[in-house]
């Protein structure tokens, strides 16, 4: 695939841009980008990128499913999330990169599960969460159920689904639904900062470092110890390992690689 309908996709430095970019309809998501995420996250790697970085166009992050896509009707909302959503949320949550979503405005229904599979949130003042499935009759879905509860608790959880109130980007912070409230003007210029220096560090540990901590959030701890002992052997048998602990003796910078 060269070219992307409905995302922007650009590499630089290292570091993968992904835009979601229906500012019409506020990033909300159709079938095509569903797609195009999933290849542009496979891609990033495996073309060299180091961290990737995903915001929305325009005023909204995105606005979750397209409400245009069906026709109003959803025949085959199951076949949809499995075939279509599922691997695109695989494809981020699998990615072996540092990936931050900058939310720069408003993240509704599918939108905010997809704003909440970064592994470095970053809010804008101005952004806002919204599990806004309920205002249409249906069910958060796309691993909202899985993570919210996970991340701000099930009082909170609960509140954001069935009341569908916002979150703005202060509470957000607040309530640990995000690593960082940024204002606005200084969303974007952080979020590269940030990916840049993902994009330099020792992205392999870091990549271990995020399916570690992840998996411990379904392990039990006799697992989850064996499970860090396994990815620890890995980091330190890493080049990158060897540069550091080299770098801190010789009281340099060090030089990392990703490997
Ligand atoms: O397979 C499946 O379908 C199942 C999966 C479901 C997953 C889901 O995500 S369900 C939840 C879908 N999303 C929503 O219900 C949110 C819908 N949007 C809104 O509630 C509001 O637009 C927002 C709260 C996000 C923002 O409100 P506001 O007042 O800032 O903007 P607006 O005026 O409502 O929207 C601006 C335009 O974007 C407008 O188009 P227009 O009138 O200028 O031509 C609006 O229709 C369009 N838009 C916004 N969200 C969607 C959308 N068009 C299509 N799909 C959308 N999700």
């Amino acid at each position: 695939m060269s070219a992307y309908e409905t995302i922007r996709y650009d590499l630089t430095d290292a570091v993968a841009t992904i835009t979601l970019d229906r500012p019409e309809s506020l990033n909300s998501l159709n079938k095509a980008m569903r797609h195009e995420l999933r290849h542009a996250f496979e891609r990033a790697p495996a073309e060299g990128a180091r961290a990737v970085l995903m915001t929305g166009a325009g005023r909204s992050f995105c606005s979750g499913q397209d409400l245009g896509e069906h026709g109003g009707r959803l025949a085959n909302v199951e076949r949809t999330l499995s075939e279509e959503y599922e691997p695109m949320l695989h494809a981020i949550l699998d990615c072996p990169l540092p990936v931050i979503t900058a939310v720069n405005g408003v993240a509704a229904g599918a939108g905010a599960s997809l704003a909440l599979l970064g592994d470095i949130v970053l809010a804008a003042r101005s952004a806002q969460f919204v599990i806004a499935f309920a205002r249409i009759g249906l069910v958060p879905d796309v691993s909202a159920t899985h993570f919210l509860p996970r991340l701000i608790g099930l009082p909170r959880a609960m509140g954001m689904a069935m009341t569908t109130e916002p979150v703005d980007g202060v509470r957000a912070a607040d309530w640990g639904l995000v690593w960082k409230m940024i204002e606005d003007d200084a969303l974007m210029p952080d979020a590269r900062a940030m990916a840049a220096g993902f994009a330099t560090g020792p992205t392999k540990a870091l990549a271990l470092t995020k399916q570690t901590l992840r998996a411990g959030m379904q392990a039990d701890l006799i697992d989850q110890l064996k499970l860090e002992a396994k990815a620890q052997a890995e980091a330190a048998a890493s080049r990158d390992f060897a540069e550091g602990t080299a770098a801190f003796r010789e009281k340099r910078k060090p030089s990392f690689e990703g490997r």
